[in-house]
């Protein structure tokens, strides 16, 4: 991958180590620097200079990346609702009623310890706050401030097998086709800092048309990957056999599965 960094190259990686090394501070002499160059000594340090630095720039720009974080005077006004409308069936208009109380996320397939958690089961593990921006494919965007459990934590407690490679989110909305909304990622975004599952946006329960009473907030992929209306987790080694196979109802009809930013 061509380093765009020019902090980065090459050429100022030697002048770093050379300057620790206190082995010779070069004035910009070409020859000088090629013939260091070919010192084993400086050799091994420019190598080891450079390892550590892919590293970083690994953790930099790799999947491991958080996304931009915002203050609350960036907020947006109100946070914009897209897609489905609100699931329309009487369990849903039930339990919403209910404050939530009789709804439960399913945690199931590749997982030693299936398990329902109650709204008030995952109000009461560590939480995350986080202001982000939210990125739709179709070119709006919007910021607010989610409060959720990390889905790293729900999998601590539901201990996905060695085989599981991908989680995938079960809504309660239908298109009017009837066909349910589903989503899905992998384990490596599961376990990103600043992906959660959320129950508050911008200090409140979040709202019906925001996805109530859970939705994902996945912050390095675009607003279609942020399953709403979340009934269940299921974990599984292949998407094969999920919907039409691509991984999610956008997906299926030709979405990218990959919706980085
Ligand atoms: N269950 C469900 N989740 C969904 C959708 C949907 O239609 N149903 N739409 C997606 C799209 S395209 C976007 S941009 C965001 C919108 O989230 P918002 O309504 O909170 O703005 O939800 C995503 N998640
Ligand atoms: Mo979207």
């Amino acid at each position: 991958m061509a380093n765009r960094n020019p902090k980065l190259s090459r050429r100022n990686l030697l002048l770093g180590a050379l300057h620790g090394t206190g082995l010779l501070v070069l004035s910009g002499c070409q020859r000088v620097f090629d013939s260091l160059s070919r010192n084993d000594t400086v050799q091994s340090i420019l190598e080891a200079a450079e390892s550590g630095n892919r590293r970083v720039q690994r953790l930099l720009t790799g999947r491991a990346k958080l996304a931009q974080e915002f203050t609350d005077k960036e907020i947006s006004p109100t946070f914009r609702a897209n897609g489905n409308p609100p699931p329309i069936t009487m369990e849903y208009t039930a339990d919403a009623q209910n404050q939530w109380t009789k709804w439960r996320l399913e945690v199931s397939g590749l997982v030693k310890q299936p398990t329902s958690f109650s709204l008030t089961d995952l109000k009461a593990m560590p939480s995350r706050t986080q202001i982000t921006r939210h990125d739709c494919v179709e070119g709006w965007s919007v910021i607010g401030k989610w409060k959720g459990v990390r889905l790293e934590e729900i999998m601590n407690r539901v201990q996905p097998m060695t085989e599981a490679k991908y989680v995938v989110f079960r809504c309660m909305d239908t298109d009017s086709d009837g066909n349910n909304y589903f989503e899905s990622i992998d384990l490596i975004d599961a376990v990103h800092p600043q992906t959660i599952l959320a129950y508050e946006l911008n200090d409140r329960p979040v709202p019906i048309d925001n996805g109530a009473p859970l939705r994902l907030r996945i912050e390095n992929q675009l607003g279609y990957k942020h399953a709403k209306y979340i009934r269940a987790l299921e974990f599984v080694a292949s998407l094969q056999k999920i919907g039409q196979g691509k991984g999610g109802y956008w997906e299926d009809q030709g979405y990218e599965w990959y919706a980085g930013i």
